[in-house]
């Protein structure tokens, strides 16, 4: 009986934390744990039969709310499925809390099923993880399990945004009490999270530092959209060259044309810059790491409150531990800046990029033709519209075509083609008054159909799958493509289209020429109705 107190206290403390969406896969280790969501009343709680759907869906719930949300599941390898959406959490910097029900400690390795060794079993690529009490009946573990759910849920949120792990170990019997009414315990202490106060920069101290340099270029990587923030970039852009990644959120007030000009140039000496400076996680653009690598700047600084930095581009950042909010804000102040000969520099250079697409059709004109199809669908999305756009070949083009109103993700922490769909339901769930198009190519849609697989498909949110009948990144980028005979492994190429799994999900589906499908793209916004539109790009021959 205790342990069914025990497990609905634990639901009433993750809905005083304020975790209330969560995706959940079936079990009968993880039912318990279930039934006291259900039976609290207070939770969004939404089926996923497969635990890697699942786990990317409770992904863009997160994004969708810009907080944390969970995902359930049952023991053994149904844990190992929530992997690869953990790692995409972890590198994208998205606060995510995994709850894992376990069997307890004494059969493990002794030949029970579903039972593996999942204490810390995400390693490197979780922030913290948290075992509740092994005795989970016991009366004395309320105290443990308070002070267990306010850390974990802490850590996910502040101060490096990230996936938390509790497992759940229970021994038997698991289901006592289900029948009882809710069991009421108020926790001890309410939960209350304070952002941490960020101080600004020192103007003065800045604008000494700035002023000593001529050549400052600002690259934003992938980032949250934040309208607070938007006013200093439309000034920031204003002094310097702002390089803004598709994913960064600020692309609308970048330079236009930069990604595709450096598609087309290799020598770049007169850009070099003297200071970068950064703020965001991962660019897109292979061509601007390249660049920077080659011509790197003699300082680099990298602006994050957390203090979190990688060295994408070999420079040795320079970490200002401090919000961009509040640094971007005194930048904004200072008016001696003298960068414009380096801005007209880059303006000039990408002037050229805006209209050039020779790269795209060198190699094939599907390049082109698919590079349309992102370019309008970008182009046509406003700010009620949010993209979640596959990786492989789709996110290329939004970053080629460089700009968009709408907001803008996309599964960049490790690239994996596996949970865009996933994600972009999850998200869709989360956020109903938003219009979400998910693109993306034919490999990765079929790789992750299963995140259709739901109780409660979202009407809000349209699927556009660019099918051009396998991974043709693999055509595109050089290597692969210079042995023929690696193509049916790499590329996989296929003869099949998404009419089927869209008839098996009863979602309505439309695939025609591109006029056609933009028509009926509109459509499906305007009805808010889950649709699918397919577009089926054949090769040169
Ligand atoms: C989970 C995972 N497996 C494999 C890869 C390697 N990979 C990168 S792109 C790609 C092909 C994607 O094909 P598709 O979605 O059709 O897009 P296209 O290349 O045609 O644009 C693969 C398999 C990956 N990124 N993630």
């Amino acid at each position: 009986m205790q342990i069914r107190k025990n497990l609905d206290f634990l639901a009433t403390l993750f809905f005083e934390t304020g975790v209330t969406y969560w995706a959940v896969s079936p079990g009968s280790r993880n039912a318990p744990i279930v039934a006291a969501f259900v039976r609290h009343g207070g939770f969004e709680l939404h089926s996923f039969p497969d635990e890697r759907c699942a786990a990317f869906a409770a992904l863009g719930m997160s994004q969708a709310t810009g907080y944390a949300c969970g995902v359930i599941c049952t023991s053994g390898t149904a844990v190992l499925n929530l992997y690869p959406a953990i790692c995409e959490a972890f590198y994208q910097r998205i606060p995510m809390i995994v709850l894992t029900a376990d069997r307890p400690e004494e059969l493990l390795d002794q030949w029970d099923g579903q039972t593996i060794h999942q204490n810390q079993i995400f390693e490197k690529h979780i922030l913290e993880s948290f075992e509740t009490p092994q005795n989970l009946g016991e009366k004395e573990c309320f105290k443990d399990l308070e002070k267990i759910i306010y850390t974990a849920v802490k850590t996910s949120i502040t101060p490096i945004l990230g996936p938390v792990h509790i497992n759940i170990p229970m021994r038997d019997p698991i289901y006592a009490g289900i029948n009882e009414p809710f069991f009421q315990q108020m926790p001890e202490k309410h939960f209350v999270f304070v952002k941490p106060i960020d101080t600004k920069p020192d103007v003065a101290f800045l604008r000494a530092e700035l002023t000593q340099f001529r050549r400052i270029l600002i690259v934003a990587g992938q980032h949250t959209a934040d309208a607070h923030m938007e006013p200093y970039m439309a000034n920031i852009a204003s002094k310097f060259p702002l390089l803004a990644d598709i994913t960064s959120n600020f692309s609308k007030f970048g330079m236009d044309g930069w990604e595709m000009g450096l598609q087309t140039v290799d020598e770049n000496f007169d850009l070099q810059p003297e200071l970068l400076i950064t703020f965001g996680l991962s660019v897109t653009s292979k061509k601007l790491k390249q660049f920077l690598r080659n011509f790197p700047p003699a300082e680099h600084w990298h602006i994050s409150a957390s203090g979190f930095t990688g060295d994408p581009f070999g420079s040795n950042p320079d970490t200002k531990t401090i919000e961009p909010i509040s640094f971007f804000e005194t930048v904004s102040e200072i008016a001696e800046i003298d960068n414009f000969d380096y801005l007209k520099s880059w303006n000039d250079f990408a002037e050229k990029g805006k209209t050039n697409y020779a790269p795209l059709q060198i190699k094939n004109t599907i390049y082109l033709t698919e590079f349309e199809i992102v370019r309008s669908i970008l182009k046509h999305s406003d700010e009620t519209v949010t993209l979640q756009i596959g990786n492989s070949m789709a996110i290329r083009y939004a970053g080629w075509e460089g700009k968009t109103n709408a907001e803008v993700h996309c599964n960049r922490g490790t690239s994996g083609i596996d949970g865009t769909l996933s994600t972009a339901v999850g998200y869709a769930l989360a956020k109903p008054d938003k219009k979400i198009i998910c693109v993306l190519g034919d490999v990765s849609f079929f790789y992750d159909s299963n995140g259709l697989w739901t109780d409660h498909l979202p009407p809000n949110l349209q699927i556009v799958i660019i099918n051009n009948y396998g991974g043709k990144i693999f055509n595109y980028i050089d290597g692969p493509n210079q042995e023929p005979a690696l193509m049916p492994l790499i590329q996989t190429p296929h003869k099949f289209d998404a009419e089927h799994i869209a008839a098996h999900f009863g979602i309505p589906y439309f695939s025609n020429t591109l006029p056609f499908i933009e028509e009926k793209l509109i459509e499906g916004l305007l009805q808010n109705q889950c649709c699918i539109y397919e577009y089926l790009i054949h090769e040169d021959k």
